[in-house]
């Protein structure tokens, strides 16, 4: 039986969720976030369901927001606190010259959600449940268009919800040179498989709608970030309305590798991009034992003075619409210094789902991978990398209320590797491969700003080395192997657990990963708890 107390108390519960302030990520308590990008398809599903997904048939594979539910200590235990889930609304059915809308961008109508990922509820309960983890809800939105099956006999109407006149789109024309800003805002992606009908952004009805919308879907959803698809084939004057209706973090898509191109969508746009300007530069640099490294450190530099907060961008290696680097980039060392370079440098990390598992998925839809093949394994090389990655930014943001918000330095430390000093967190990424013999390189104290005789740690290999008399460091790198180092006085979880069987202050350690941990929640998680429980108590009180 329930107590008149707790009967009023789960009654309050709805009315609690509704207040999406207390968990929402903003920009300043986004940069210590750690994303997680998942298929919502393609993540996980009900057990029951035993189907063969195979990527390449571009069907619905059976992944669902209840399945994602299930899997939060999975995501937790890599060291995410965020995560990135496909488009939720509803998508045009059955089958295309591309297969099925599995993915979920091909919108029909806003206002529903795509039942193939389950109910209203079931996305309540996958936020509710990452809240009470002290985990975060980003969630994937489409504004720039619908989806038809084909441009010739696309006709709105009713099926399209809100957008059911030809008022509400631009008319057709598809766009054929990208480096043509009128045709990437005013005509339609897509081919005459999927045409994307451009929806007319500068129509008031259709900018109106678009900002209460995100407005209450961040609401309905108790949202904590949006990811923002196509943002460049939507005028810049559209962004900062809706961004500030959306009222959480953004984090969104301009694709294009020009610093200056996509920098003026956050000056200018108010929304935060993923860097895609260092994506292209990253992979060069690392895709092989020649790759340019010096290309990579100019990049670094070009950010700087393109983008008004380069500690907002959004880093990532892999992602749903380019081949995996794993896919032609076989050396295990290489692939380690790529991944970590979006941990160790300036903005926000993105893991996309499957690296941790060593998928080798090409070109989409072949990097779409179910991941249920990999039983979600917490013991691989790899996941315990991504951890250790985690692991070791967390730390340097507890040590240093700047870490976040300070910007990094880049520079080169020999013809095969490069300093990213990233205080406290200081990297030497190597792109010398897995069978290079020994290299000796020095981290002199004038850059780390480490004193003399102090114990630093290797975050991913839990090597402890210590700064010689002058402060300056001498790492030996092994096998081609990334080093993440901090202060050993600093370290908190890093190399804490069953990672501290790895510890050696020899030289002679390899570069083995640390142990699986899973991390304690943060502060703020416990403190938003807390928050939480006082809200509650309040509204007891008042009664
Ligand atoms: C479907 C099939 C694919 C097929 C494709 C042609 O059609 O499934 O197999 O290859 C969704 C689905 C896709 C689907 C598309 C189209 O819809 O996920 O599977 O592909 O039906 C976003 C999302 C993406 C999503 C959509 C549509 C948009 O992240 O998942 O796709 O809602 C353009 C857009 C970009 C879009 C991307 C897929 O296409 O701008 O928003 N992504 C150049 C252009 C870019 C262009 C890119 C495409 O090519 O400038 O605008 O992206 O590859 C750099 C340059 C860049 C250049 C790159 C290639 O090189 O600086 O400018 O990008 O150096
Ligand atoms: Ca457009």
């Amino acid at each position: 039986m329930f107590s008149s107390a707790s009967t009023t108390l789960v009654a309050l519960l709805p009315l609690l969720a509704s207040i999406p302030s207390i968990f929402a990520l903003d920009e300043s308590s986004a940069r210590s976030a750690s994303v997680y990008q998942l298929v919502t398809d393609r993540f996980a599903r009900n057990s029951s369901v035993t189907s063969t997904c195979t990527a390449s048939e571009r069907k619905y594979c059976g992944g669902t927001w209840s399945a994602i539910s299930d899997k939060l200590d999975y995501i937790q235990g890599m060291g995410f606190d965020t995560v990135w889930i496909s488009p939720v609304v509803s998508n045009i059915g059955g089958t295309t010259g591309e297969g099925e809308a599995y993915h979920g961008y091909w919108t029909l109508d806003p206002n529903t959600l795509n039942s193939n990922y389950g109910s209203a509820d079931d996305l309540k309960t996958l936020s509710t449940n990452l809240h009470s983890k002290g985990m975060y809800l980003m969630v994937d939105v489409v504004i720039n268009h619908v989806a038809a099956t084909s441009s010739s006999t696309f006709q709105p109407d009713s099926a399209y919800g809100p957008f059911s006149t030809s008022d509400d789109y631009h008319p057709f024309c598809w766009i054929t040179d990208y480096t043509n800003q009128t045709q990437v805002e005013d005509c339609w992606l897509g081919d005459s498989s999927v045409a994307l009908p451009d929806l007319n952004t500068d129509s008031t009805t259709v900018s109106s709608y678009w900002n209460n919308w995100i407005q209450e879907l961040v609401s309905n959803y108790t949202l904590d970030a949006i990811r923002i698809d196509t943002v460049k084939h939507v005028p810049k004057t559209f962004w900062p309305n809706f961004v500030s209706s959306a009222n959480v973090f953004n984090q969104g898509e301009v694709l294009n590798g020009d610093a200056t191109y996509v920098g003026a969508y956050q000056s200018d746009g108010k929304v935060n991009p993923f860097n895609y300007p260092a994506y292209y530069p990253l992979t060069r640099a690392f895709n092989q034992t020649s790759g340019d490294l010096s290309e990579l450190i100019a990049m670094t530099q070009t950010i700087k003075s393109s983008f008004s907060d380069p500690t907002l961008l959004g880093n990532f290696l892999n992602n749903h619409d380019n081949a995996r680097f794993e896919s032609t980039v076989t050396d295990a060392s290489l692939i380690k210094n790529a991944h970590a370079y979006p941990f160790v440098t300036d903005g926000i990390p993105y893991g996309y789902y499957g690296s941790e598992a060593g998928f080798t998925g090409g070109n989409d839809p072949d990097n779409r991978e179910p991941l249920w093949t990999s039983n979600y394994d917490t013991t691989s090389n790899m996941y315990k990398f991504f951890t250790s990655l985690n692991m070791a930014r967390k730390a340097a943001g507890n040590a240093s209320t700047s870490f976040y918000t300070s910007q990094m330095n880049v520079s080169s430390l020999s013809s095969s590797s490069i300093l990213i000093n990233k205080t406290p967190l200081i990297s030497v990424l190597s792109n010398s491969g897995s069978s290079a013999s020994d290299a000796s390189v020095t981290i002199p104290s004038s850059s780390s700003g480490w004193s003399a005789n102090v114990a630093i740690v290797d975050s991913l290999s839990c090597e402890v080395l210590t700064t010689d008399g002058s402060g300056n460091l001498a790492v030996t790198v092994k096998t081609g192997l990334p080093r993440v180092f901090i202060q050993n006085s600093i370290k908190g979880q890093v190399c804490t657990g069953s990672a501290a069987t790895n510890t050696s202050t020899s030289s002679g350690s390899s570069g083995s990963s640390s142990g699986a941990i899973t991390l304690k929640m943060d502060v703020k998680a416990s403190w938003m708890i807390g928050a939480v429980g006082a809200v509650l108590g309040g509204m007891m009180m008042a009664l």
